[in-house]
Formats: structure tokens, C-alpha cells, sequence
């Protein structure tokens, strides 16, 4: 038992779980926590954004590059409010955040203080924040932060990951206690669950029963760590893999059995490979509507005709979209350890058996390939979207790490991006929101200070979080953004002109009575923060400039003119009901002749 501050118990317990950095920004109601930051500052590091969802995404894509927590602090209402958008990108992307809040001293509760939130309870701000973290404490005496400090850093790294609030009132900083730590959490991974034995054998015969089988797999697979063990299995049993984009590269995407992406803006052989598949193995993998060209039979999967064995860490997911044939609670790396051990007990390697489902896949292979390769190549200005990804593939070794942002370079990358390691390509996904490229891009760098760090973002999406260039300078992180620059909202006008007819308003940046495309100098806004830049408006100079940039082991930004009347080849579609969807430009939906498989046969 000792005598301590709250602040001083949750700086102890954040040493103690081993959290390296707190990325925060002041206001009057942590200034308690910030005193006792002062203190620890040997031990672990304050680094202070310009906005607090830099700071929520900092330490969301610090984890998902280190698998290792990383706090928040906000202060009292408003600070705390702009860190929403960045817990909703960690939940739905499942990355763990502990999210320090601070609320009005409890001796002040519902009388209305400043900042306080009180028209349905006293200090609700845990409500704001209900639909976007995992779970919320809010302890109300010193003595209760032991529990809650353990419980809270326990939910967030158990079973499948997010981020949790801990909400502090700010007394609780100053007051202090006789009151000991209890012990930190078990830390991540170190809880795994299980298959029954008996549905690692039905697996297995439905594996070895199946002509066309295809794995299909998520950001399961790289929080389980399990890169390794999906590698094996899949050259073991000669089953071609899918990959959600936080998946990729956790089977390397220069591997024969990687074929990419799914969905509207995934690689053809993917969605031909799904829509014929017989059987799918889904590992940590949501069947999300753009992954799944939003559950039009055919464009992407085709259920129930073919029969699914889902295998993930929440029950949530499992069948969500899908009923599966088998449904398995397990975490993917136990899992697949599992099958692998089953397969080798049974000795029942792949052998060629697969050969005319190979064969398929070849020729859709060769198809995408001479369709798309030719664009790889060629000059021009503004830059070919694709020559900007290939570019970027052919500059950066195999363990740098990329963050894309929202917006159509998105597609593109999904579409081309060839990740070699699990890890490296982060995005959001589930939430889609702006911001997290060009901001969690820093947090990457922290995580991993000695691999290149690029951050490729929209012109929009930059122009959303500009001060993480005195963020970079500041605390001397030298990552480097690519600005996919083609003055408009790309993604939502291209939407104006297949679904509107080409009614653009509100989507391009113009400026002036003539409306010439606007948009600010990126590169003399980097220098006037003290960031070292480029303009690159021809292919042949990227590839150059990207080099350099990395190598000046410095903060540096590239605003790269793209053009944006080059669009993705759609090869499944994306349905916003009621509007009609659109056909693939590339491939077609299949429509199974075979009767639905029963769930259970
Ligand atoms: C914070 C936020 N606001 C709005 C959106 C909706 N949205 C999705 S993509 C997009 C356009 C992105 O423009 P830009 O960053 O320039 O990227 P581009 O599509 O041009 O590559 C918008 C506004 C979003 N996802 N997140
Ligand atoms: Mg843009």
C-alpha cells in the first residue's frame, strides 16, 4: 500500500503495461495528469499533436504496427470530443487505443460546470464516446482506479482488440489514497482460444472435399500474428488466398497463391476466384459490403452455393452476412496450428489434386495482367494513377510501411498495392475516415523508427490534418507524405458521374469566375513549416523525388499531380441502395448452376 495521487497511479500503471508514449493534448482538466507526466518523463514520453485526432490516430497506428498500447490524454469536453473520429477508425478496424479522458471533478458533478455535459447525467461524456470504443470506466474515487486500470487495459488487448476509454474526473488526478496497483494485464496475444477437435476434422474433410477452394483473410490473421502459419497452410494444402486490405501481406503478395483484393476495386482473378470458389475458408475476414461487392450473389462470393467455414475471434462476425456451413470461435493463429497439425497427422498434401482449379485461375490471371500491365508504364502529366502505386512499390523495400488515407488513391492501392509483410500497408477500413493516413503515419514512424514510413493521402484528406507537419518537425519524425494531388474530392465526384450524370457540385476545388482548379501550394505550406518538399508533375519524376525523400531521413512532402479522369477498372460493384449499382468494367458476375448447399451438409 502507498500513498499516491491518482495521476501517479495511472502514470505507474501505464509504465507498467509497458506503454512507451501518451499522445496528448493539454486543457485545464489534465493538467493533474500532465504534473505527473512531468515526473515519469524518463520513463515514458508525452508527445503532443496539434489535434487530438492526430492523437487517437497516432497511437491506433502505433499499435497496429507494434502490437503494443499506446495512450491517449484529452482534457474535459471539446479536447476530448475531437478524439471521436479517431476511436471510431480503431473500433472499427479493431485497433487497441487506451483513451485517458478527463471529466469535471466529481465534487462539481451535474451542477453544470464548464465543459460539463449534464442535460440527461452528470458527466456523460463516456455517452459521446459509447458507439466508438469497446468499453468505457469511469472511475469516481482514487481507490477504484486499480480495478479499472487493469480492466480497462485487459478489454482492449483481449480477444479482438479496441480502444477503451478510461474517463477521469479531475479530482481523481490530484487526490490521492492508500491504494496499491494490482498487476498488469495479461498484454496482448498472451490468451488465445481454440477450435474443438472436432471441428478442425470437419474442416479438414471439407477442405479436402472441395475442387475450388479459396482462403479469404483479414486483419484477424495479422492481429494473431499469424503470418507464418497462413504461409504454410496455404502452400501445404495449394489453396489460393484473398485478402481484405488489412490482411495484406500477411501471406507475401509476390506469392503464386496471393491474389489479391476483392470486391468492387479488388483484382479480377480475386473476384473470379471467389464468385467460383466451392468452398471458402474465411480467417479474421469480415465479409463487408466492399468487400464483398455489397452481397449481390455472384459479384463477389457466391452463397450459399458455396459452402463457407468462417473462422473468427469475435461471434459477432460469424455469420453476420453469411450463415456458415462451419462456424469456428478461435483466434486465427491457434487455428490455422491446428489444421496445419491436422493435415500433417492426416498426411493429406495438396499433390496436384487442385490442378484444374489452378489452371482457372491462371487464365484469369493472364487476362487482368494484359489488361492492366500496360498502364504500369507510361509518361505522362499529370501522373497515371497506377505508375504513382507501381512507382512506390519499386522505391520502397519490402518492410517500409504505408498509410492510405480515404479516398479514390484508396482503390487504387487495394487494387495494385503488393504488400510483402504483414503490418506494412495500413488503412482505414471499417470507418473510412480522413485523416488517419497523413496522421497515423507518425505513430507508424514511432513504432517502427527504422523502417521508411510514406503516408499516401488525397489533396482533401491532407488538407484536413495540415499541422502534422509541426507535429513531425517538432518531435524530428521523419516520414514522408505523398499527396495524391488532383484537386477535387475524387472518390464522392466519381460517384457524381456514374450515379448523377456528372452533376458535380461540391466535390472538385476551384477557384476564381472561371473556376480553375485550385488548391493550396503543398509544397510551400511543408516549407513554411519547416518540412522539406517537391512538386511532381511528370512520371518520370517520382520515382526520383520518392527516393530522395526517404533517403533525407528528414520530414518531407510530395504534392503529386495524379490524374483524376483515370478511374479504377471496377471488377465487382458497390451497391447504395436504391440506386443501381454498376457493372463490373472488367469480368461478370457468375450465376451458379448448382443448387444452395444446406447449412449443415
Ligand atoms: C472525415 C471524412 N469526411 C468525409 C468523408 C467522405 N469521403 C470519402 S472519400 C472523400 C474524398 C477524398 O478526397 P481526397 O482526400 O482528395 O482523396 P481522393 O478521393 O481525391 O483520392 C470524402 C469526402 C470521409 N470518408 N471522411
Ligand atoms: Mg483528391
Amino acid at each position: 500500500m502507498a500513498h499516491a495521487k491518482g495521476a501517479e497511479l495511472i502514470t505507474e500503471f501505464l509504465v507498467k503495461e509497458k506503454i512507451p508514449y501518451v499522445f496528448g493534448i493539454c486543457g485545464h482538466g489534465n493538467v493533474g495528469m500532465l504534473d505527473a507526466l512531468y515526473d515519469a518523463r524518463d520513463r515514458i514520453r508525452l508527445v503532443s499533436p496539434r489535434h487530438e485526432q492526430v492523437a487517437g490516430h497516432m497511437a491506433d497506428a502505433f499499435f497496429r504496427v507494434r502490437h503494443q498500447p499506446a495512450a491517449t490524454l484529452t482534457s474535459c469536453g471539446p479536447g476530448s470530443c475531437n478524439l471521436v473520429m479517431s476511436l471510431a477508425v480503431a473500433l472499427t478496424d479493431s485497433s487497441a487505443v487506451l483513451a485517458i479522458t478527463a471529466n469535471v471533478p466529481t465534487q462539481q458533478f451535474n451542477r453544470g460546470p464548464f465543459q460539463e455535459l449534464n442535460r440527461h447525467y452528470q458527466a456523460d461524456f463516456p455517452n459521446v464516446l459509447r458507439p466508438v470504443v469497446k468499453r468505457s470506466f469511469q472511475p469516481t474515487r482514487v481507490e477504484m482506479l486499480p480495478l479499472f486500470l487493469r480492466q480497462a487495459a485487459t478489454t482492449m488487448l483481449s480477444g479482438r482488440p479496441g480502444p477503451v476509454q478510461l474517463d477521469v474526473p479531475f479530482n481523481l488526478f490530484q487526490e490521492a489514497a492508500e491504494v496499491a496497483l494490482e498487476p498488469p494485464s495479461p498484454g496482448y496475444l498472451a490468451q488465445r482460444s481454440g477450435a474443438s477437435p472436432e471441428d478442425i476434422e470437419r474442416a479438414h474433410d471439407l477442405i479436402l472435399a472441395a475442387k475450388r477452394p479459396v482462403m479469404f483473410i483479414g486483419h484477424g490473421v495479422a492481429l494473431s500474428e499469424a503470418g507464418p502459419e497462413l504461409t504454410a497452410l496455404a502452400e501445404r494444402l495449394d489453396v489460393p488466398v484473398i485478402s481484405s486490405p488489412n490482411g495484406m501481406g500477411c501471406l507475401d503478395m509476390a506469392h503464386e497463391l496471393s491474389l489479391g483484393f476483392i470486391g468492387r476495386n479488388g483484382a479480377y482473378p480475386a473476384n473470379q476466384a471467389g464468385r467460383h470458389a466451392d468452398l471458402v475458408l474465411a480467417i479474421g475476414a469480415r465479409f463487408d459490403d466492399r468487400s464483398a461487392s455489397s452481397w449481390l450473389p455472384g459479384y463477389s462470393w457466391s452463397f450459399p452455393q458455396s459452402r463457407l467455414i468462417q473462422v473468427d475471434v469475435d461471434h459477432a462476425e460469424i455469420g453476420r452476412n453469411y450463415p456458415p456451413t462451419l462456424g469456428i470461435l478461435a483466434d486465427a493463429r491457434t487455428f490455422l496450428r491446428q489444421l496445419l497439425a491436422e493435415v500433417e497427422r492426416r498426411d493429406a498434401a495438396a499433390s496436384g489434386r487442385l490442378a484444374a482449379w489452378h489452371g482457372q485461375i491462371a487464365g484469369w490471371r493472364a487476362e487482368w495482367d494484359a489488361f492492366t500491365r500496360p498502364n504500369f508504364e507510361i509518361h505522362a502529366s499529370p501522373l497515371r494513377p497506377e505508375r504513382v502505386v507501381a512507382d512506390c512499390r519499386k522505391v520502397l523495400p519490402d518492410d517500409a510501411i504505408i498509410s492510405l488515407d480515404s479516398g479514390v488513391h484508396h482503390n487504387w492501392y487495394m487494387q495494385f498495392w503488393a504488400a510483402r509483410r504483414p503490418q506494412t500497408m495500413l488503412n482505414t477500413w471499417g470507418f473510412s475516415g480522413m485523416g488517419f493516413g497523413p496522421a497515423g503515419i507518425l505513430g507508424a514512424k514511432l513504432a517502427a523508427p527504422d523502417r521508411p514510413c510514406v503516408a499516401v493521402c488525397g489533396d482533401g484528406g491532407f488538407a484536413m490534418v495540415p499541422h502534422v507537419l509541426c507535429t513531425a518537425v517538432e518531435y524530428d519524425i521523419p516520414v514522408v507524405w505523398v499527396v495524391w494531388n488532383n484537386f477535387s474530392w475524387a472518390a464522392i465526384r466519381d460517384i457524381q458521374y456514374g450515379l448523377f450524370e456528372g452533376r458535380e457540385i461540391g466535390t472538385g476545388f476551384y477557384s476564381g469566375p472561371n473556376k480553375e482548379p485550385y488548391n493550396p501550394d503543398f509544397a510551400g505550406w511543408a516549407r513554411a513549416s519547416g518540412v522539406e518538399a517537391a512538386t511532381i508533375t511528370r512520371s518520370e519524376d517520382f520515382a526520383g523525388a520518392l527516393e530522395h525523400a526517404i533517403g533525407a531521413e528528414r520530414p518531407y512532402l510530395l504534392d503529386v499531380h495524379v490524374d483524376a479522369e483515370v478511374r479504377p477498372p471496377a471488377t465487382g460493384t458497390w451497391a447504395l441502395p436504391p440506386l443501381r449499382h454498376k457493372e463490373p468494367v472488367f469480368g461478370k458476375p457468375h450465376v451458379p448452376a448448382s443448387e444452395p448447399v444446406a447449412a449443415n451438409d
